[in-house]
């Protein structure tokens, strides 16, 4: 049967004459008629994005690892028992691996945005398949896709909304962006085991230097397949492959080159539109990347003024002011602070060190655990918890200055932890309390 126009005082409809009783529209076979759709094109942007979803994926699961999530208060996922199997006591050598994998997560991820879109653009006419139903295997192969362009889109949609500063979801980033991972994992694993020999052939089914070599005027659709991915009724090509492949790659690149400054110190930090930036941060050698500020999160100048002082407890407590602070042995590294927005900057810090004041608390430094905790008034992140190899490390400080200067009010005065290759947001400013304890193992 053929589709049959028609005319009601709405205006023009086309009614269910179709094979199978398929609703009109998009679900017709000739409606999708992209001479470029089809196999070989679906299964190069499916490959890159395997590839480039894997390093997303590992990095994204380090990044929770680096959160040690199994310390007090770093982290109140439910069910994490199941979903950390993985963990393992986070190292702080290198001092930036933190920078290069939490970098390449983020900057990676936007840069397969328009890599995914086209993706999905490839496979489209898929989504209106009809009937929706074949058999009980075919059923539950759709499903899974449901998961794995939902968990796709989930994963992009919340990790984009969350670099951005835009917290709007009525549920909290991390468990959601942990769970969804886990669930398009599972989902892309299924695909993968399904799909990956056919698209390995469908990649060798047409060469790509000649596709890139292949003018407009000679583009034509790829040989019918039986997924129905090759448009029935095809129209004559607006663009080529090669254009196709052009217009992702630059989109990609353009997202890349937008972002990847958010990692670089210099001038070049500039070049990250893509990064919220554009702010003040501070005079001199404060002036670089503030993630919260003390008026943000109700610090005063008050709160951090001759009458602050830090508690140290453990076996036994002391309070000290920042002169007493000062008067201490102090040590100077260039460490890096590394945000799970992806944005990073090395800043050289002068502070006592962890493992020094952990005497003090008179736990040994090799048995101590942390839980520093900050005097913002609100907001997260206000608390952060340290492993024993973290307390250890001769480079973990409790920052007083940075870059020769004291600490601005912004940066965390009058004291701030700084931890190598933890993540940015356990390197608590506005220090008022470290709780130190002996290792609960
Ligand atoms: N008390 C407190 N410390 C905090 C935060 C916070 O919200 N409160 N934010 C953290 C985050 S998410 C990051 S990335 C770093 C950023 O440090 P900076 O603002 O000095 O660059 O501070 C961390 N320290
Ligand atoms: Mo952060």
């Amino acid at each position: 049967m053929t589709k049959q126009p028609f005319r009601s005082e709405g205006g023009t409809y086309l009614i269910r004459a179709h094979t199978g009783g398929a609703p009109a529209g998009p679900f017709l076979p000739g409606f999708w008629r992209s001479p470029l759709r089809g196999p070989w094109l679906t299964s190069v942007f499916g490959l890159v994005l395997l590839v480039g979803l894997i390093i997303v994926a590992v990095t994204g699961l380090l990044s929770y690892a680096a959160y040690q999530p199994r310390l007090p208060g770093n982290d109140t996922t439910p069910g994490k028992g199941l979903l950390g199997f993985y963990l393992f006591d986070w190292p702080t050598n290198p001092a930036w691996m933190y920078r290069i994998t939490q970098g390449a997560h983020v900057i990676l991820g936007l840069t397969l945005v328009p890599v995914l879109l086209a993706k999905l653009w490839s496979v489209i006419p898929k989504l209106f398949d009809w009937p929706p139903v074949r058999s009980p295997a075919q059923a539950m192969e759709r499903a899974s896709l449901v998961l794995l362009v939902g968990g796709a889109v989930f994963q992009f949609v919340t990790g984009i909304l969350n670099i951005q500063l835009f917290y709007v979801f009525p549920f909290s980033f991390y468990p959601a962006h942990l769970y969804g991972a886990w669930i398009f994992l599972a989902a892309l694993a299924l695909h993968v085991a399904l799909r990956l020999p056919k698209a390995i052939r469908a990649a060798r089914s047409r060469s790509l230097r000649q596709e890139l070599r292949t003018r407009l005027a000679d583009t034509r659709p790829e040989p019918p397949d039986p997924d129905g991915l090759v448009a029935a009724e095809p129209a004559p090509p607006t663009m080529s492959r090669r254009g196709m492949l052009g217009f992702v790659g630059g989109g990609s690149a353009l997202m890349f080159g937008l972002s990847v400054g958010q990692t670089l110190d210099g001038p070049l930090r500039r070049t990250a539109l893509l990064a919220p930036h554009g702010r003040v941060y501070g005079p001199g050698p404060n002036d670089f990347q503030v993630n919260k500020t003390a008026a943000g999160l109700g610090v005063t100048a008050a709160d951090a003024g001759d009458a602050w002082r830090l508690t140290v407890a453990g076996a036994k407590q002391v309070r000290l002011s920042r002169a007493d602070l000062l008067a201490m042995p102090l040590h100077t590294y260039a460490l890096p602070i590394a945000c799970v927005e992806g944005w990073s900057t090395e800043q050289v810090w002068t502070g006592v060190r962890l493992a020094d004041l952990a005497l003090l608390a008179g736990i040994p430094p090799g048995a101590a655990e942390l839980t520093a905790r900050s005097l913002q008034r609100f907001g997260y992140f206000g608390q952060a918890s340290f492993s024993v190899r973290q307390v250890a490390d001769p480079r973990s400080l409790l920052a007083l200055r940075v870059n020769g200067a004291d600490l601005s009010l912004d940066h965390g005065f009058p004291a701030r932890i700084i931890v190598p290759n933890a993540p940015g947001v356990h390197n608590t400013k506005w220090v008022r309390e470290l709780a130190y304890r002996r290792e609960s193992r």
